[in-house]
């Protein structure tokens, strides 16, 4: 999910056209100007466009209107468009994709009072997924409180008014640590408040009201093994130091061609950026696939921080990116191995309930407004609904293959 806080520009657009009211048979329009930063976010409503279907059919009949009008609109909208994504999405000059990093890191992997920790993310974001993830999966859901805000009118994350609550699935709910109404508000609570990115996830200290780290795997090693004083499944580990090399190794690869890769495609804003990346992610997933029909997971019978990274990435792969960042080359399912690797770690107990697919696919179609103008919402394939995910993945078996 990227940066949409940062549209602020104001252009005017043209009037739109008026719903005609009894007893006024010649409206006047009224001339306004509309943020691009609320309209990227708003359902749009249907302009009454009957006035203009009748102009239009009076002017040019039933054919397309001339070529000069047409040529004016495209080149006004592609524009618009530029301008639009080059705040959505900063890129180089050659339209490539560069994503911008994280603020604070946490690199000392122990912490001195870790019972003061509150962790905030966002549903549809797979970088506060991983942390969801590890935080689950090591038993730190009482140590580690959350709040889970969700994309807002204005792009920025926002809390409810109340608690979220399901028993089954992880929901949006209210700012449990600081009662504030956006995550921007919180950034800004730090000593020496704060002007930047207020992303997801972050991990907040709630004693020293300091930002403690906004770095997704900073703050999964951190959950894996500086908290386990705290932790109800202390004995997993997710990154002994006999895999780490290997570690690494994936996530060097994995990181800028599939996790970072979708973006890149979506957000590529040349055709050359685009076919780059395109190119780029699927020959990795195809090694990936071959890699994994002799490997559970990616480094051998163990699963890895490496496989939690490339999860998130995988399981909105055919829900989100094939279609709206265009990673249309084959669809996930089409790769029966790593369709099973995926299957196999959403069966892992308690990661199930933290893939919540109104709230991924709602915060990608409905928020990411540029590479979606209309905000109509696709079905979802029936690959990516929970019976589909739950299907026996047979791969128990390649956990006792020894990977070299
Ligand atoms: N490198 C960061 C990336 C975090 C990130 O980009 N989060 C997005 C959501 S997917 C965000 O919060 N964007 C809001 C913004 O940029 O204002 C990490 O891995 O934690």
């Amino acid at each position: 999910m990227p940066n949409t806080t940062l549209l602020t520009p104001h252009l005017p657009i043209p009037p739109p056209t008026q719903r005609r009211r009894p007893g006024l048979s010649n409206p006047r329009p009224t001339p306004r100007r509309l943020s691009i930063r609320t309209s990227l976010n708003q359902t749009p409503q249907p302009p009454d466009s009957s006035l203009l279907t009748s102009v239009t059919k009076l002017l040019w009949g039933p054919s397309l209107p001339p070529g000069l009008l047409i040529s004016t609109v495209r080149t006004a909208w592609h524009s618009t468009w530029q301008l639009m994504m080059s705040q959505l999405a900063p890129s180089d000059s050659s339209g490539r994709y560069s994503r911008p990093s994280s603020r604070f890191r946490w690199t000392n992997l122990s912490l001195q009072n870790p019972t003061t920790l509150h962790l905030y993310v966002g549903l549809p974001c797979p970088w506060a997924h991983r942390t969801l993830i590890v935080r689950a999966l090591k038993g730190l859901e009482d140590i580690v409180p959350v709040s889970i805000a969700s994309p807002g009118l204005d792009g920025s994350w926002e809390f409810k008014d109340s608690p979220g609550t399901d028993k089954d699935i992880l929901v949006p709910g209210a700012d449990n640590a600081n009662g504030c109404r956006n995550l921007r508000e919180v950034y800004k609570r730090r000593r020496g408040g704060y002007d930047g990115r207020s992303t997801v996830p972050m991990l907040w200290d709630t004693k020293t009201n300091e930002v403690i780290c906004n770095e997704s795997y900073d703050i999964i090693e951190l959950f894996n093994s500086g908290l386990n004083g705290f932790a109800r499944n202390p004995g997993l580990d997710l990154s002994p130091p006999a895999l780490k090399g290997k570690i690494e190794e994936w996530n060097r690869i994995i990181y800028p061609n599939v996790n970072n890769g979708v973006y890149r495609c979506g957000f590529a804003q040349s055709q050359e950026a685009y076919n780059t990346a395109v190119n780029e992610l699927f020959s990795t997933l195809d090694m990936l696939d071959k890699h994994l029909g002799s490997s559970r997971y990616l480094c051998g019978g163990k699963l890895t921080l490496a496989d939690i990274c490339l999860f998130t990435t995988l399981i909105r792969f055919d829900v989100v990116y094939s279609v709206l960042f265009k990673c249309t080359k084959k669809k996930l399912v089409e790769y029966s191995n790593l369709h099973g690797y995926l299957r196999d770690i959403y069966q892992i107990p308690k990661v199930a309930a933290t893939c919540n697919f109104t709230a991924i696919t709602e915060g990608y179609y409905k928020t990411l407004f540029p590479l979606n103008p209309g905000s109509i919402h696709p079905t979802m394939p029936s690959c990516c609904e929970h019976g589909v995910l739950s299907r026996p993945h047979q791969r128990e078996s390649l956990s006792l293959v020894q990977v070299s």
